[in-house]
């Protein structure tokens, strides 16, 4: 297997790799054996390109499919995101040095009056496990500040997520600003009150009941 397969496996199989080590120093094992196979993949001539769509990214997509399929829980997919994340980190400054551009660049953030961030933490990762640059404005976030850096930034999509019924207006909110800003990026919504019929009715482009969805919905607007 060449260095970019066991790469992609590594993904694969990174909750049961870290099953195998007790304890905190699992994570270190891990992240020890991702930065091995990047740098030995490198070294032997791989392009950048190459560890990052046939390794980091292949692997995290055959994930997703198996989440998708309900054959494995959101710990799994955590473990391999975060796995997918050690990677990401390690690959960055090559990354900008070949000039590899992202799939697409989102900004993604909790609704103002909002601090549930587990599921918002997981679309992110999916979406970087998908080659998309994601600017992570993290819990409590205005309206106006979704839409302050959508423009800054340029980016394609804006990713809003709210838990809580009472929060949820403020995606509508969020929308308005966007758009009374004239920033072009498309909006998508999620969360657990969330539905596609709330989606429509505030005029946002696209609802995912789910991180993976989440990454399919992204794809299609940018598309
Ligand atoms: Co809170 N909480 N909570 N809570 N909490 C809920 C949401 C609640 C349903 C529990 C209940 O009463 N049954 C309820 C809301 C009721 C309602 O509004 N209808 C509730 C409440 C009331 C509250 C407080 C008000 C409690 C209090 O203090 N009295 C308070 C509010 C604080 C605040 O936000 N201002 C509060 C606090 C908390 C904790 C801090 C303790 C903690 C959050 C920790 C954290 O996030 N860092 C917490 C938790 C953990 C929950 C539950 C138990 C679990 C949420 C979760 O993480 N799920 C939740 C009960 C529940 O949902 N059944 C509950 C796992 C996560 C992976 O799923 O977030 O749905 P989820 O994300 C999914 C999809 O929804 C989707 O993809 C994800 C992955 O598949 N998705 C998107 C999410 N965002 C997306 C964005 C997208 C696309 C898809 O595009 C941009």
């Amino acid at each position: 297997m060449t260095n970019v397969e066991q790469l992609k496996e590594l993904i694969m199989r990174a909750d049961e790799i870290e099953e195998e080590i007790e304890g905190e120093g699992s994570k270190a094992a891990t992240k020890r054996k991702v930065e091995r196979l990047i740098t030995a993949a490198c070294e032997e001539g791989t392009p950048i390109r190459n560890v990052l769509d046939d390794g980091l990214i292949a692997g995290m997509d055959i994930v997703v499919d198996r989440f998708k399929k309900s054959e494995i829980y959101i710990s799994e997919v955590l473990i391999a995101a975060r796995a997918m994340k050690m990677g990401m980190d390690f690959l960055e400054p090559e990354i900008i040095k070949a000039g590899i551009e992202p799939a697409g660049k989102c900004v993604i953030g909790t609704i103002e009056g909002d601090l549930h961030d587990i599921g918002k933490n997981l679309v992110a990762m999916m979406l970087k496990g998908a080659g998309f640059k994601v600017i992570d404005l993290g819990v409590d976030v205005k309206p106006d500040d979704f839409a302050e850096k959508a423009e800054s930034e340029s980016v394609q999509v804006v990713g809003v997520s709210a838990l809580l019924t009472t929060t949820m207006p403020g995606m509508e909110k969020t929308i308005k600003a966007i758009k009374e800003r004239g920033v072009s990026a498309r909006t998508m919504i999620g969360g657990a009150p969330v539905t596609q019929d709330y989606a429509d009715r505030i005029g946002a482009d696209g609802y995912a009941a789910d991180a993976a969805s989440a990454v399919d919905l992204a794809k299609g607007l940018i598309a």
